[in-house]
């Protein structure tokens, strides 16, 4: 059988190679000879650089607005059970309270110039009400905690929800739509990660780009 599938891969086209194939191997091995065959072709593998998912090592802070508080403590909860999940300890995670999602930038400013931190995590929630009070808050939110991610060099991280009505926030806040809060932490530990990555650090990624091409 062997013998066949090579023949047929200098004489026949890609098809008739499946065809013979699917016909003579057992159903388990199939789909994989199939995927192989189509995979043959020359692809590159350029290097790969990416972040581990461990917490071990770095320190992180939660930026966390109170308003829409019974929400954002669920997102808070989101974001300590991601880092410890991956690894962090209680003194290595510390919380900044603050009173609204405006004051997320600055203060995630304050805490990333601190250079106690690999990376801050901010949380809010925005609901959209009648007027455009939303926008405004919002918008300044967005802008600045990219902002202070830009001009500090320290990831900070966006786990603020933003909805159009109460239903949506809850559901990204634990219930049908994941958690944002659980959400950002994970990106925080990844960046921290590839950043040590990036600046020398041992964990350099060997893998490929696709690791199913021989
Ligand atoms: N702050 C929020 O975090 N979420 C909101 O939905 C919100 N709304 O709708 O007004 C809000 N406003 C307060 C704002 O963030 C500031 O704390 C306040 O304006 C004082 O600067």
């Amino acid at each position: 059988m062997v013998i066949h599938f090579s023949l047929s891969t200098i004489h026949y086209p890609l098809s008739v190679i499946h065809f013979s194939l699917v016909t003579s191997l057992p159903d388990v091995y199939t789909s994989e000879w199939q995927f192989c065959q189509i995979s043959r072709r020359k692809v590159l593998q350029p290097k790969v650089h990416q972040g581990m998912l461990t917490a071990d090592g770095f320190r992180f802070a939660i930026v966390v607005s109170r308003w829409n508080d019974f929400l954002t403590a669920k997102l808070t909860e989101g974001a300590l059970d991601a880092l410890e999940r991956l690894g962090a300890n209680e003194q290595s995670i510390e919380i900044f309270k603050v009173p609204g999602a405006f004051e997320l930038p600055l203060t995630a400013q304050k805490v990333a110039a601190s250079g106690r931190f690999s990376a801050v995590i901010c949380i809010g929630t925005v609901i959209r009400g009648e007027t455009s009070h939303f926008e405004h808050v919002a918008g300044e939110a967005a802008k600045g905690i990219a902002q202070v991610a830009m001009q500090t060099g320290v990831p900070v991280l966006f786990g603020v929800v933003t909805a159009e009505t109460l239903e949506q926030a809850i559901n990204r806040a634990g219930v049908k739509a994941g958690n944002k809060g659980f959400e950002a932490a994970m990106s925080a530990v990844e960046l921290v990660n590839l950043y040590a990555v990036m600046d020398g650090g041992e964990k350099t990624s060997k893998e490929k780009v696709f690791p199913h091409v021989v």
